[in-house]
Formats: C-alpha cells, sequence, structure tokens
C-alpha cells in the first residue's frame, strides 16, 4: 500500500505530519493555540473548564497521532487481534491518565502553571465517561488499559449511550436519579460518520434454492436502523500502543428519514421515525447483576454484536484469507452473556450470506468465541422470551433452534435416554412462554467459558453449568482470576504512596511488572519508611474527609478508623450487614460509661454505592444508612466516636479519593454470592485492610497477603444451602443482638420504622436469603478485633506493607496475559520496533 504512493507526495506529508509536543514550551503553544482556535476563547475568558479542555485537545493530538500509527501498524504486520465485546465500559475520566501514560504530566504541570492554573483544578473539570454500573463495566475498562500497555492488538466494541448511569442525588435521605447527559464537550471521542452500518430488525425470513439447488435463507427486514461508529483513542502506558475503543450510536438510516411525509409537511411524524432510531443508543440500563427481559435491551444488543461484526468481518475480508484461518486473525471475547448474539450472528452471516456449509461455519464461530461468566445469581442469568426473538430477529431464533437441534443430538448420542439432561442443558426452556437461555448458547458457540475468581470457577462448573462440564468435559472451563490497572488504581490514584514505592525499588517498573512490589517486603521494619507510609495515608484520609465536607457538609476527624464500603447496593453484598454493624456499635457506645468510651477507637462508617432505580430494598438499605447517619451524628453524646457518612453518587473518580484513604474496607458478601469483586483488591493495593466473608477473590487476597493480614469472618459458601434450607424447615432464631438492632429501629430511633419494614422482615420473616443474621455474629465480633489491633499502630502499618508487597498477582497485566495465552491465542505486537 505505501509503495503505491509517489516519494515527493509522502516527502510532503512527512513534513507536514502533526508535530508532537515535548517540552513545556511546546505545551502552550499547543494549549494556547486550542484555547484560541478550536474553543475560541481568549486569555480574558478561560476558564477551569477551558483549561480542562485546552490541555484535553494537546493530549488528544498526541494520542490520535499514536492511534494512527498503531492502527497502520496493526494492518500491515496483519495478526492476530482480540475484539473486547462489553455492553460496559466504565472508563472514568482520561485526561489525568493520558498524561500518566504518554508520561508527560509534569510538564503540562509546569506549564499549565505558567498559564495560570492548578492541574488538579483542570482535572476535575472532566466529566467521568460512566459507560457502566460497577465491576464488570469497570472490568472492560482495566482491559483495555492493559492490552494497550502489553502492546496486545485489540479493539473494544460498545455502545455510545446519551446516557450514561445516572447521577445519584440524596434528598432527605432518598436517592434520586438525575439523568448523565455526558456528550457535550467531549473531547475524546471520534465521530466517523463514513463508517455506518445498516442494522435489520424484524420482517420476515425467505426460503429459496439456488441455481444448485441448495435451500437458502434470507431475512427481509422490516426495520433498518444506522450504527455511526465513534472512536476513543486507548493509550497505553509508556508505549506507543494506543488501541481503539469503538462505541456505536444508533440514527435513523439515511432512507428512513421519511422526506415524503416531510414534504408532505407531516414533519412530527418524520422526526418521530428519526427520534425511535435514536432510543436504541440512548441509555444505559442501570442494573446490576439483574435482567429484566426488555424488548428495547434485546434490540441494543443485536444492533451492537451486528454492527461490530459486520467491521469485524469487513476487516477480515480485506486480507483476502480463506474462511477457515478466521479463528487464526479474530478472537471475541464474550463479557458476560450480553454479546451472545455474536455467535448467532456470525453463524448467519457465514451461512446466509457468504455461503459456508453449517458445520464447518460452526468449526469458526467456536474457534473465534470465549466466554466470561460474572455471575451465579439466578437473576442475572439473561434468558429472552421466544416470541420476543421471534418477532424482533426471525432468522436467528432458527439458527437458534439449529443449533439447539444438533447440540442435543449429540448430547442424546453421548448420554442416551436421559430426557432430564436434554432439558436442562437445552437452549430453549420450556417454559410459558418458552424462553432462550442466553448462557448455553454462550458455551455451546465458545472454546473457552471462565469464571472471574477461584471459588466462582468451582462454582459454575459444579452448579449452574454442571451439565456441560459432562458433555464437553473439563478443558472448555478456565479460570481467570480478575486483577486491576495499577497504573489507575496505584498511581494516579495514590501518587505519593506510587512515589514511595518507587523511590524504595529504585524506579516505576513495578507499573508494568507488580510482581516487583515484592521487594517492599525488605522495608516493613524500616522506621522511616513506615513513617512516610503512615503519612501518605493521613493526607489521603485528609483529601477524603475534603471531600466528605464538600458533598455532605459533614466534618470527620481524621484520626478516626476510616471503615469502607462503596459498592453497588445489592442485598447479596450486604449494606444492610453492615449498617446494623452500626447500629450495634452506637447502642454499645450509648450504654457506655464516659470512661469506657474514652478507650474507643473513633470511627467513621463510610458508605457509597448506587441503587437499581427499581430496586426497593437496595434503596431501603440507603434511606436506612442516611437515617441513622441523621441521628448519630448530631448525638452529642457520641462525638467523633462514631460518624455515618453516605458519599452520594459514588463513581470512578470518586473511588480514586477513595480507595487510598481507608483503614478498613468492607466487601462481606455472602459466601458463594460475589463472583470476584475488584474493589477488595484496589483498596489492599493502597494499603487499607479489609474485612470481608470467605468469597470471590477475597479467598485469593488471603491466600497471597496471609492470613494474619486480612480479618475474615462468616459461614463458608459449602454451608450456605444449608443454612438456607434450615431456616425455612428448622425453624428460624433470630440472632438475639441482631434482634436488639431491630427492637431499636422498630422504637422509631431512625425516625418511622413503616420504612423499614421490609429490611426487618425479610430476615425476620422471610427466610433471611442473604444470612444477615446467621453471620451477625461473627462479623460484629471481627469488627470488635479491628478496633483492638487499629489500637497497635505499629503491627497494623507492617499488616499494611505486607499486603501491598503481595499484591502483584491481581495486577490486570496477569490477567490480560492469561486471556492472551489460554483462551485467545494472540501475541503482542511492540509499535516500537518499527522504523
Ligand atoms: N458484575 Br453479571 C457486575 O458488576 N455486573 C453484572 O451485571 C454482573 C457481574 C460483577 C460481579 O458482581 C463482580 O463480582 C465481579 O468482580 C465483576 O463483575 C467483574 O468480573
Amino acid at each position: 500500500v505505501e509503495a503505491s504512493i509517489p516519494e515527493p507526495l509522502r516527502e510532503a506529508w512527512r513534513k507536514h505530519s502533526a508535530a508532537e509536543f515535548t517540552s513545556k514550551d511546546e505545551f502552550e503553544r499547543e494549549f494556547v493555540r486550542h484555547i484560541e482556535t478550536t474553543l475560541a476563547r481568549s486569555l480574558y475568558n478561560c476558564d477551569e473548564l477551558a483549561a480542562y479542555s485546552g490541555t484535553a485537545l494537546a493530549f488528544r493530538d498526541r494520542l490520535i497521532i499514536e492511534w494512527n500509527r498503531t492502527q497502520q501498524r496493526q494492518t500491515f504486520t496483519d495478526q492476530k487481534r482480540v475484539y473486547y465485546l462489553s455492553l460496559e465500559f466504565l472508563m472514568g475520566r482520561a485526561l489525568d491518565n493520558a498524561m500518566l501514560n504518554v508520561g508527560m504530566k509534569d510538564v503540562a504541570r509546569d506549564g499549565l502553571a505558567d498559564l495560570g492554573f492548578r492541574i488538579e483544578d483542570a482535572i476535575s473539570q472532566e466529566h467521568d465517561a460512566a459507560l457502566g454500573n460497577g465491576g464488570l463495566g469497570r472490568l472492560a475498562a482495566c482491559f483495555l488499559d492493559s492490552m494497550a500497555t502489553l502492546n496486545y492488538p485489540a479493539w473494544g466494541y460498545g455502545l455510545r449511550y446519551r446516557y450514561g448511569i445516572f447521577k445519584q442525588e440524596i434528598v432527605n435521605g432518598y436517592q434520586m436519579e438525575i439523568p448523565d447527559y455526558w456528550l457535550d464537550n467531549n473531547p475524546w471521542e471520534f465521530p466517523r460518520h463514513d463508517i455506518t452500518v445498516d442494522i435489520q430488525f424484524y420482517g420476515h425470513v425467505r426460503k429459496y434454492q439456488d441455481e444448485d439447488g441448495k435451500v437458502c435463507h434470507s431475512w427481509e427486514a422490516g426495520e433498518t436502523v444506522q450504527a455511526v461508529a465513534y472512536d476513543v483513542p486507548i493509550p497505553g502506558y509508556r508505549t506507543k500502543t494506543t488501541n481503539n475503543l469503538r462505541l456505536w450510536s444508533s440514527k435513523a438510516s439515511s432512507g428512513e428519514f421519511d422526506f415524503q411525509k416531510f414534504n408532505a409537511g407531516d414533519y412530527e411524524s418524520a422526526v418521530a421515525d428519526q427520534q425511535t432510531a435514536e432510543t436504541i443508543s440512548a441509555v444505559l440500563y442501570p442494573n446490576d447483576n439483574l435482567e429484566r427481559g426488555k424488548e428495547l435491551r434485546l434490540k441494543q444488543q443485536y444492533f451492537w454484536c451486528a454492527a461490530s461484526l459486520y467491521d469485524i468481518v469487513r476487516r477480515f475480508k480485506k486480507t483476502n484469507r480463506a474462511w477457515s484461518e478466521f479463528p487464526d486473525q479474530v478472537a471475541i471475547q464474550l463479557n458476560d452473556t450480553h454479546p451472545t448474539l455474536a455467535i448467532v450472528e456470525l453463524q448467519r452471516i457465514l451461512i446466509d450470506v457468504e455461503g459456508l456449509e453449517w458445520d464447518e461455519a460452526w468449526r469458526i464461530v467456536i474457534g473465534t468465541f470465549g466466554y466470561t461468566n460474572h455471575t451465579v445469581l439466578p437473576e442475572a442469568l439473561e434468558k429472552w422470551s421466544v416470541p420476543l426473538m421471534q418477532n424482533l430477529l426471525p432468522r436467528h431464533l432458527q439458527i437458534i433452534y439449529d443449533i439447539n437441534l444438533f447440540f442435543l443430538q449429540s448430547v442424546e448420542k453421548r448420554f442416551p435416554n436421559d430426557r432430564d439432561m436434554l432439558s436442562r442443558v437445552s437452549i430453549i426452556e420450556e417454559s410459558h412462554p418458552k424462553m432462550v437461555r442466553m448462557a448455553h448458547i454462550a458455551i455451546i458457540g465458545s472454546h473457552k467459558v471462565n469464571g472471574v475468581a477461584e471459588l466462582h470457577s468451582d462454582l459454575i462448573k459444579t452448579t449452574i453449568f454442571k451439565d456441560f462440564v459432562e458433555i464437553y468435559g473439563p478443558d472448555r472451563f478456565t479460570n481467570v482470576t480478575n486483577g486491576i490497572t495499577p497504573r489507575r488504581w496505584l498511581h494516579q490514584a495514590n501518587p505519593a504512596l506510587s512515589a514511595l514505592i518507587a523511590e524504595k525499588l529504585g524506579g516505576y517498573e513495578f507499573l508494568t511488572d507488580l510482581t516487583l512490589l515484592d521487594k517492599l517486603e525488605a522495608f516493613v521494619d524500616d522506621k522511616k519508611f513506615r513513617q512516610e507510609w503512615a503519612h501518605i495515608k493521613a493526607n489521603n484520609k485528609l483529601r477524603l474527609a475534603r471531600l466528605i465536607k464538600d458533598v455532605t457538609g459533614y466534618s470527620v476527624n481524621p484520626n478516626s478508623l476510616f471503615d469502607v464500603q462503596v459498592k453497588r447496593i445489592h442485598e447479596y453484598k450486604r449494606q444492610q450487614l453492615n449498617i446494623f454493624g452500626v447500629i450495634h456499635r452506637y447502642l454499645s457506645l450509648k450504654a457506655m460509661t464516659p470512661e469506657e468510651r474514652k478507650k474507643v477507637v473513633p470511627r467513621v462508617s463510610i458508605f457509597g454505592g448506587k441503587a437499581a432505580p427499581g430496586y426497593w430494598m437496595a434503596k431501603s438499605i440507603i434511606y436506612l444508612i442516611n437515617s441513622v447517619a441523621a441521628v448519630v451524628n448530631k448525638d452529642d453524646e457520641i462525638g467523633d466516636l462514631l460518624k455515618v457518612i453516605f458519599i452520594e453518587d459514588y463513581n470512578v473518580s470518586k473511588a480514586e479519593i477513595i480507595c487510598p484513604a481507608s483503614d478498613i474496607s468492607e466487601h462481606i458478601s455472602t459466601a458463594g454470592t460475589e463472583a470476584s469483586g475488584t474493589s477488595n483488591m484496589k483498596f489492599v493495593l493502597n494499603g487499607g485492610l479489609i474485612i470481608g466473608t470467605c468469597d470471590g477473590a477475597n479467598i485469593e487476597i488471603t491466600r497471597e497477603i496471609g492470613e494474619q493480614n486480612i480479618f475474615l469472618f462468616g459461614n463458608l459458601a459449602e454451608d450456605v444451602e444449608d443454612l438456607r434450607h434450615r431456616h425455612f424447615y428448622g425453624g428460624f432464631q433470630l440472632d438475639p443482638q441482631l434482634k436488639r438492632v431491630f427492637e431499636t429501629i422498630k422504637e422509631g430511633t431512625f425516625g418511622d420504622p413503616s420504612s423499614f419494614n421490609s429490611l426487618i422482615s425479610s430476615i425476620e420473616e422471610h427466610g433471611d436469603y442473604y444470612l444477615v443474621s446467621d453471620d451477625f455474629n461473627s462479623y460484629i465480633a471481627t469488627h470488635e478485633m479491628v478496633d483492638k489491633e487499629f489500637q497497635n499502630q505499629e503491627e497494623w502499618l507492617a499488616k499494611s506493607i505486607t499486603s501491598v508487597a503481595r499484591m502483584g498477582f491481581f495486577s490486570m497485566d496477569r490477567v490480560t496475559n492469561e486471556y492472551a495465552d489460554s483462551i485467545w491465542n494472540v501475541e503482542p505486537l511492540d509499535i516500537a520496533d518499527e522504523a
């Protein structure tokens, strides 16, 4: 391709190709140029928001140059690429990350100072890109960071929601949802109006015979919507690789805006069609670990899968390879079952459009896909009603039936006369209406299925997917324990700690090889080092105390023990256990003499997290937390001994302030319910200790850091089923301390007790599904140990340092390399190798 362009032309391009700024002076020049021309402002009306935009645009220019080079290079070398399909990418802010990755943050800081701005003020102007709910979306974002850093040729594919996850406001203790319109002035995306795909819906299937008499199918659609690509550059840390996140936006197909209607004066209906098309990418569904089966959600899924596959197939076809080589060139990872339709769509393209035989096509499909499961909760396993699918995607339903037929025939051969097995593993659930089980398609159509922590991967093999292990053997199933990117979650969130570690280890190599942290253990007894460590934690707590003051108005004593639980509000994550524990603590404090109180470690219980708007129980938990806060925080008798804080609108940028500031954080899900958890890793990596159940990745964190460095409590996963059974058949005994907490609530101590009826009755009367009562005693006792151990600050510091030193395993880079080796079979490509 390159050689076809004449040398003089290439020379002219090279000469004028955009220059990258490399010095402070050049940064300032780029900054001022963008302020004055791109933004049409000047010295006189350049506020902090403009300063952010100017800086972002200067860095964006750099990224896009690297982006272009990366894409060219990846195309020329023509090696296998990874495509990460996720309905959620919880990216957070981009500017700080871009500056650190490019390595020019100090240059920008000095340049901005010359021009009258503090870099922190500019950074904090940026609106979070909040295209996700929680851990699943954040994991996707960590993947992108790590894949670019490790030089893997990789693309993310997602939806460009006009509205990301709602903004949470707390009004009179209740959660209110405010739309998050985040797209105005977003410098990080590049609209590609020339990259569009027409996506079909509805209609019917036409059967016909081709010239050779072969029976063929053609989907004659009833509606077409256009997908438009928006690209977001993803810089790696200190590498030339800048990968791409392609987000699809929906709009009316050019043919759809009905000019006839328009010309006839029927403007409203012409515009209405336009708007219907745009609804597809309008809003992110705000549920975490829950699927509700709404048609618009299915439309989103197909729209995004079909557009992405069209793009991937188009790229493959340019190479003129045989179809059989598709899996050698393309690995597609399904982030949960949300993109499962991509399996069906690829099979459809191969047989209906490209004319391959079924078996050959299906071999290609299986070779291409990998599926990651993120939950065993039954309410989160996706099922779509057959009539809904029949109507929206008639051809896909036929193909699903065929996949199922061939699959069940093969099962029948291996397990003759086992009808129960057939009905259990069938893609179709024989209910009314019949349902399509998406996880079954994902397993049958992938060569690897993985869970996200050891316990979780064992659970899927022994419970929900047990039959499939018998059918396929254990090799199709594997575990890859989650991780986090140390760039954002240590270096960016906790620059002082990162610098201290770098000083001790002689450089920042640990940011790309986190196992190097183990060298820190040699300094555990170094007194000065311990002091510096403690000093950094203290400063981070001050920073959080300022945030708390800003958003809640409450002043907290930064010398208190900061006890944090931030994550989506969910009964299985058990924020209710935490707040009941707080009430218990309050009652204990009230019962003490002033002398006894003097010995108490002051505590701040900090909560944060969003509830799905339709999740009544979760909203009641938030209301209880705020109601307890309102009473406790103004109780003069208690003062600093206990403060309760709910930080509204928990998001990625707040997490970056909260994680480095915890003394202890809570990861207290009912054993066997939290697939992995990833905030547990973020807190430990920042020197916080954790209290947790034997669940998800807590178990592996314990194995790595040592059980003397973690506060574990509660029943084990293997006992949960039995306990639940006993609640119903053995009589239910409420824990006496929890009983006292409930009585206090019922007396009206925290306001009208009827607001908390369902919270209490779910435990007292309805079987306590999440075992709050069973774990209460051990939870309270463990918190007493926390208090005691916190008083020995030297020991506490030793635990903190030792834990950080042993966290190397939880780097996202280890995760990415494991996927690359055991699922994708892809190799890195170092752009810098090229002249
Ligand atoms: N997770 Br399913 C979500 O955040 N949302 C979901 O809808 C589903 C799973 C989380 C798991 O709850 C968490 O344990 C895990 O660490 C995370 O995915 C990433 O694997």
